[in-house]
């Protein structure tokens, strides 16, 4: 029987592998550095996965064999800090790998990005492993965290078994200060009817994927047997790419009216930078994956 420690579980992801464990009746003890505004369906204790020995003694007190860490700060929040970013993102990981070696945790779920690439990744549709410089904080930390994984894999048996996400589409929670953000951005614009000044310019592509497919891709990739996955380090994954423009159109056919102004700012350069279409095929030869949601499907959804 899982019993699932969730760090960083009040962000975008967290909150919904919260609502997915409780459906499934698991046991998730849920961690943040602040408290959750509504009571959560789960157990919940305040604590900074920077402390060591506390997230060790949660680990002992509630009998946890299972890890999703979430903790990060994103690409775009990054910047305003890097020295900050290196600590949190580096450090948090290095906390959950040695206590997980520790007390034997069974399996961890990490999240990695599609800012782990850079211009020299064939940025029209990246491959599983091409020349990856990333030119973020963020981009940088996940592509430590990847290395390290692959390491305390062969090194320990550590078990973590991560994904790239790109933009992830929800709106549960506010955006976490990314660069793919423009996407709820826009949408929470849209349906309080103002209009909305977009930091990306019409025509840039990025890949992104619906929440429902986010979750369920990790949960999948926990459930396999560890000799089915051919790499030890994170896998290429993507829902859909599309621009600025094409989610403007696609929300006018869905009957909204609003403008949106162009002002590229920092977070322009950042998303020249990352794939416009990815190559997931790996994910779907060593562990069947496969996208429920378009653009289409993530909107009726989201909008509705
Ligand atoms: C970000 O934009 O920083 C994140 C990501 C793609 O990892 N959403």
């Amino acid at each position: 029987m899982d019993r699932i420690l969730i760090t960083g579980a009040l962000g975008q992801l967290g909150i919904e592998f919260i609502d997915h464990f409780k459906k499934l009746n698991s046991f998730v003890l849920a961690t943040d550095i602040k408290n959750p505004k509504e009571k959560l369906s789960c157990e919940f204790e305040l604590a900074n996965v920077l402390d060591k020995d506390k997230m060790d003694s949660l680990v002992k007190k509630y009998n946890i064999n299972v890890i999703y860490h979430l903790v990060a700060i994103l690409s775009a929040n990054g910047e305003k800090d890097p020295f900050i970013s290196w600590k949190l993102n580096m450090n948090s990981f290095q906390n959950i790998a040695q206590i997980s070696i520790e007390n034997k945790i069974k399996k961890i779920f990490w999240p990695s990005s599609i800012a782990i690439f850079g211009t020299e990744s064939n940025l029209n549709f990246v491959s599983q492993n091409p020349l990856m410089n990333p030119t973020t904080i963020y981009g940088i930390t996940k592509l430590a965290g990847e290395k390290l994984m692959e390491y305390y894999f062969n090194k320990f048996g550590l078990d973590i078994r991560s994904l790239r996400y790109p933009g992830i589409i929800s709106t549960k929670t506010v955006p976490g200060g990314g660069t793919t953000d423009y996407v709820i951005e826009m949408l929470n614009a849209a349906k309080k009817g103002n209009d909305y000044v977009c930091f990306l310019s019409e025509n840039t592509e990025l890949p992104m994927m619906y929440i429902d497919d986010a979750i369920n891709s990790a949960v999948k990739l926990m459930s396999v047997s560890r000799k089915d996955l051919s790499i030890s380090s994170s896998y290429n994954i993507t829902g859909f790419s599309i621009t600025p423009k094409q989610l403007l159109n696609e929300m006018s056919n869905n009957g909204f009216e609003f403008k949106v102004h162009y002002e590229p700012d920092f977070r322009q350069q950042i998303a020249d930078t990352w794939p416009k279409t990815i190559d997931d095929s790996l994910s779907t030869r060593d562990w069947g994956w496969k996208p429920k949601f378009g653009l289409k499907e993530s909107l009726n959804k989201t909008l509705n």
